[in-house]
């Protein structure tokens, strides 16, 4: 849990800076403004809503919403799809023994920026410049509707976008 515990670190300096862009950022859930394109994604049912399955490279701003009915924290990772794999193949990882907890299966990626630690009923943006590719979001919380901290990996049990940036 240490990488989690540094990762969590540098994640509160993007934070403040999502803060700050929030303030100059469209409230429209996807439009240009300027050469950044924002996208309203929601966590729903532990899936993610609302993200294009695929998108021009460039400079983007995801608005990060969780919309679950009970109080839970997820997270939006973003990383790159390994060649060759699936959404299918991403899940199936998260299951795998020695992942339990997230970091080691996480590590596991390329990642490309994260939004982290959205409770129920917030929003927190990101912004990411994506070379083309194929990238997922995913989700290592562990929370539970239950409200305890030691269920599966959301991963493991299907919080898993995948999508396409062309160039
Ligand atoms: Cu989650």
């Amino acid at each position: 849990m240490g990488n989690r515990a540094a990762s969590r670190r540098r994640a509160a300096g993007a934070v403040a800076l999502a803060a700050v862009l929030m303030l100059v950022g469209s409230a429209c859930s996807k439009g240009r403004g300027g050469s950044v394109t924002s996208y309203g994604v929601f966590a729903q049912k532990f899936r993610y809503n609302g993200m294009p399955a695929s998108i021009k490279t460039g400079n983007i701003q995801i608005n990060f919403s969780n919309r679950e009915s009970f109080s839970i924290v997820h997270e939006m990772i973003v990383a790159q799809v390994p060649s060759g794999k699936t959404a299918q193949d991403l899940i199936e990882s998260a299951k795998v023994a020695g992942c339990e907890g997230g970091g080691d299966c996480e590590s596991q990626y390329l990642h490309f920026g994260e939004v982290d630690d959205v409770s129920t009923g917030a929003t927190i943006s990101g912004v990411f410049d994506l070379p083309p590719g194929q990238y997922f979001l995913a989700c290592w919380q562990q929370g539970t509707p239950e409200g305890t901290d030691n269920g599966p990996t959301h991963l493991s049990i299907g919080m898993v976008h995948v999508f396409t940036v062309t160039p």
